[in-house]
């Protein structure tokens, strides 16, 4: 943990500390002057200048970009009535009513969430969402709501970018107060990557919803409801937000040798959904695998199955999504989720802006704005640039996608991850070995985390060259990823079905999976004792939201913590200068508190002196500041 001195440090400061305490921690007498606001950005830029951010593995130096255009809006005037105007005033029943009785099509805008986490890795920074934020409140307030939180972006704000996804989701709630603002929710995962225990799942959703969540889409990596129970009786009895379900589509239900995954297998999971509480049924297509003419049946068994709204996602990976849409629209579905132009197509979500044009002159027609929705796509055009390490390299639609059945958000971060482990040249086999790694756990749903596993033993099997057949005749010689140890233990739950015996067999060797919830077996936390060893270890937290984070991700969480104390809140650096520094006379404006803001200006950088040590001269304010940093290369 981060060390303090006696001013700081609480069992000091409660008396508590005995002459034994104070010999072993030195650091109780450390008294560095603490470094100012400023100082830290600056501290922060030099570092970048000097070593580069680790993040962006190829720099190119001749891009300039340009500066985005925020689309007008009044900073001055109300905000127009939206759908959370309409949901606290009807209360949920009726405002599902509400949406029941709309025979135009309604829209969920993705930008600010999937559309980035499927297109740049989830890299896009809180203040370039902010920016455009208000006035997309004010300009669009007829969406039926904005996905902006959960998913990804959680891990990847602290871990890349360290900055607080708790402050991201309330600068957003406070710039668009009249709109539905929508999450992401892995279920009894939350928005990590393993099962938690129950009551950290119900703490999370109570403080997810009092920072801002209205609209909280649930799913299960496995399909498996059992899993999605705790956290949907979670958003319908701690909170007044609406509990979306999901039913993950995979597989192809018009396909004649389909066993698994068929209609009856989505109808009977969304009915039992719709028994649990559901306010709304999501079709959650993550791999983009729900074919035009599939969903026309899809979505119109659907509606004679349940009776609540059904909200449809896709990912355009290969191409014909909007096809979809028009069908599922024509089938009668309620809810649709696209991204803006700019944030589009591919791996990410149907074009906004497109599919409001192939709607005009339809009977479900709802008019949008169409002019604004591109100026905000230009906006998006200009921002994407500024993250252009963090593009896939994929440059067309692929087909390919109905064989490996790669969800949308985890292909993007599948190449870089395959360069990380040296097969970057090998990505044809790897994709090949994703679904065959699929095939040997039994076809499963893939989605995080459950497709993160996949993953895993892709690249497991892509590294040490091995066929289906080489893991269950060699398995017992072979030491499996932990991820995928994991899995067949049933650490994730249960798939449809039951994982298949043989490869249970050769990756447990001999140890005994569990069948029942995971989270079952997990000791509930006691947040009272736990809460206070957090605060102690972690003196300038951001309160319990912090510490949730730290259950989450604790060692992401301790870094990020690190990367504050060192740098202070980095998330106000302009994003081009938090990825890439300054050149030489560049000058930027900072603003690190409401109504101060800061000039700077990069003057020079000084050769590495004889430690390694180089200066940076910057201007501040029209002053001039030297800063020290060891160029680590
Ligand atoms: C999905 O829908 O399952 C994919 C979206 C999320 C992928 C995340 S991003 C980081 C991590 N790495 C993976 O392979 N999966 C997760
Ligand atoms: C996530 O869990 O991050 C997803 O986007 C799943 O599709
Ligand atoms: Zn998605």
């Amino acid at each position: 943990g981060f060390l303090l001195n006696v001013i700081g440090n609480p069992i000091f400061q409660r008396g508590e500390a005995r002459v034994s305490f104070i010999e072993t921690h030195p650091e109780l007498f450390n008294f560095r002057k603490p470094q100012d606001r400023s100082t830290r950005v600056l501290n922060y830029l030099a570092d970048v200048i000097v070593n580069g951010n680790p993040e962006v593995k190829k720099k190119d130096d001749s891009k300039i970009f340009r500066t985005p255009v925020v689309p007008l809006f009044d900073t001055y005037s109300a905000y127009p009535a939206g759908n959370r105007d309409r949901l606290k005033e009807l209360g949920r029943e009726n405002f599902v009513q509400w949406v029941k009785d709309q025979k135009c099509v309604l829209y969920t805008d993705t930008t600010f969430r999937d559309g980035h986490q499927s297109l740049l890795a989830t890299r896009v920074r809180t203040q370039d969402l902010q920016k455009v934020a208000e006035g997309f409140a004010k300009n669009h307030p007829e969406l039926f709501s904005m996905e902006v939180w959960g998913g990804a972006t959680f891990d990847v704000a602290m871990r890349f970018l360290y900055e607080s996804p708790w402050k991201r989701l309330e600068a957003l709630r406070e710039a668009m107060p009249n709109m539905l603002l929508q999450m992401l929710f892995r279920g009894s995962n939350a928005v990590g990557y393993s099962a938690y225990p129950d009551n950290l799942i119900e703490k999370f959703v109570e403080k997810s919803w009092e920072t801002g969540i209205d609209v909280f889409r649930i799913f299960d990596s496995l399909n498996w409801i059992e899993a999605m129970k705790v956290s949907i009786k979670a958003v319908r009895e701690r909170t007044d937000a609406l509990c979306e379900a999901a039913i993950c589509y995979t597989g192809d239900i018009l396909s004649p040798t389909q066993k698994k995954y068929t209609l009856q297998y989505y109808l009977d999971m969304a009915r039992q959904l719709e028994d649990e509480g559901a306010h709304l049924l999501a079709i959650k297509d993550m791999a983009g695998l729900l074919k035009p003419l599939a969903a026309d049946v899809l979505v119109r068994e659907l509606k004679k199955a349940v009776s609540i709204p059904i909200h449809l996602h896709t990912h355009d990976t290969a191409g014909i999504q909007a096809a979809t849409y028009l069908k599922a629209i024509d089938a009668n579905v309620d809810i649709v989720d696209c991204a803006l132009g700019a944030l589009s197509g591919l791996t990410s979500q149907p074009n906004f802006n497109s599919v409001v044009a192939m709607m005009e002159g339809h009977e479900r027609e709802c008019p949008m704005n169409l002019p604004s929705l591109n100026a905000y796509s230009n906006y998006w055009e200009d921002v994407r640039e500024y993250y252009y390490p963090f593009e896939s390299g994929m440059k067309a639609g692929s087909a390919e996608v109905y064989e490996n059945e790669i969800p949308g958000g985890q292909y993007s971060n599948l190449k870089p991850q395959a360069i990380a482990t040296g097969l970057g040249d090998k990505f044809e086999t790897l994709k090949k070995n994703y679904s065959v790694a699929n095939q040997l756990f039994g076809d499963i749903v893939k989605v995080t985390p459950s497709s993160k596993v996949v993953g895993d033993m892709a690249i497991f099997m892509t590294a040490n060259n091995l066929t289906a057949s080489d893991v269950l005749e060699k398995g017992e010689s072979l030491s499996f990823p932990e991820s995928v140890k994991e899995l067949l233990k049933g650490i994730l739950g249960q798939p449809v079905g039951g994982f298949p015996a043989n490869i249970q067999e050769v990756v447990l060797k001999g140890e005994k999976p569990i069948t029942g919830r995971p989270n079952e077996h997990l000791k509930p936390i006691d947040f009272d004792a736990d809460f206070k060893t957090f605060q102690e270890k972690y003196v300038h937290n951001d309160g319990f939201v912090d510490y949730l984070s730290y259950q989450m991700y604790p060692k992401v969480y301790d870094e990020y913590y690190k990367a504050n104390e060192q740098y202070g809140n980095v998330s106000i650096i302009p994003t081009p200068a938090f990825f890439y520094g300054l050149k030489e006379n560049e000058e930027i404006l900072i603003n690190i508190e409401e109504g101060k803001n800061i000039l700077v200006r990069l003057l020079f950088k000084s050769e590495a002196d004889e430690f390694g040590m180089r200066t940076i001269t910057f201007e501040l304010n029209g002053q001039s500041r030297q800063v020290q940093v060891r160029d680590r290369a």
